[in-house]
């Protein structure tokens, strides 16, 4: 039990959450690897939503709302980190739920259905025999998607990812939005819009962000003047001047 006194109780929280997924077997092992990683960019934004992450998160609203068949992509991490906001963002779109793993086995891919739909999802897609159509390209066991998911969208939503897929998706001419941590990460320097923010501060603030854009007149331009070059890079100023006042406060001459 974590006191929430701790002064990392939540990071605390979200380690124990994917500890239990890999329990319960919906985590895949290799997802703790994936959140310690996380774990470590996070420390170094400062464990908040950065401005030029919340611009990112703007134009996913804007995408997401303006797409004709949106989905968003659930892996093992995702299902264990922001089970219920994966399915209030479903819902407020509206978007279909895919399950699409990297480590796949049925038995997972029934796991995640499960707890999505625990937390009020309908329809999951991308479980057995409904991942009949492939990515071109892809050798990974992420190929294997819905016919009516994944296949089909012409936007996708990957929360917390890896390279190969977001790579292929583009190539089929799809918008890809990426939450990760990771500014550096392929997935990330590849997608059409990358969110660099956890997960857990990322899916609620996107729920938000639809709602209030929902039906305005500014979506399609909030699209056409996103540039996510200029985001990473002022993803990657706001590190960097973040850790030279940080190492200024250790020489004593600045302010934290
Ligand atoms: O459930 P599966 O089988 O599909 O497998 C999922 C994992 C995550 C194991 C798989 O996709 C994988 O190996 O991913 P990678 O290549 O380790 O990439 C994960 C990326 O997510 C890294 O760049 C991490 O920095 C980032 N990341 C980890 N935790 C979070 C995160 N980004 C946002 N929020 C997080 N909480």
């Amino acid at each position: 039990m974590i006191p929430p006194t701790h002064p990392r109780y939540r990071s605390l929280l979200e380690r124990e959450k994917v500890v239990e997924g890999v329990g319960e077997g919906v985590v895949a092992m290799q997802g703790l690897i994936a959140h310690g990683r996380g774990e470590c960019f996070d420390y170094l934004i400062g464990e908040v939503t950065a401005p030029p992450a919340l611009r990112a998160i703007e134009a996913a609203a804007a995408a997401l709302l303006l797409a004709k068949w949106p989905v968003i992509s659930v892996n093992g991490n995702v299902a264990a980190l922001t089970p219920g906001e994966v399915v209030q963002l479903a819902r407020a779109v509206p978007a279909r739920i895919e399950v699409n793993l990297f480590y796949r086995s049925r038995e997972r891919e029934e796991k995640i259905a499960h707890l999505l739909k625990k937390h009020g999802a309908g329809e999951v897609l991308g479980v057995g025999e409904d991942a009949g159509c492939t990515i071109p390209e892809l050798h990974s066991e992420r190929r294997r998607v819905s016919c009516e998911g994944i296949y089909k969208a012409d936007v996708v939503l990957v929360p917390l990812e890896d390279g190969d897929r977001t790579e292929a998706l583009r190539k089929m001419g799809k918008t890809v939005i990426a939450i990760d941590l990771n500014p550096l990460s392929r997935t990330a320097q590849s997608a059409s819009i990358t969110i660099v923010d956890n997960v857990t501060r990322a899916m609620p603030k996107l729920v938000e962000y639809v709602n209030a854009l929902r039906g305005k007149p500014q979506l399609a331009e909030v699209l056409r003047t996103y540039d996510n070059r200029r985001v990473l890079a002022d993803v990657l100023e706001y590190i960097n001047a973040r850790l030279g006042e940080l190492a200024n406060s250790l020489r004593g001459t600045g302010r934290l």
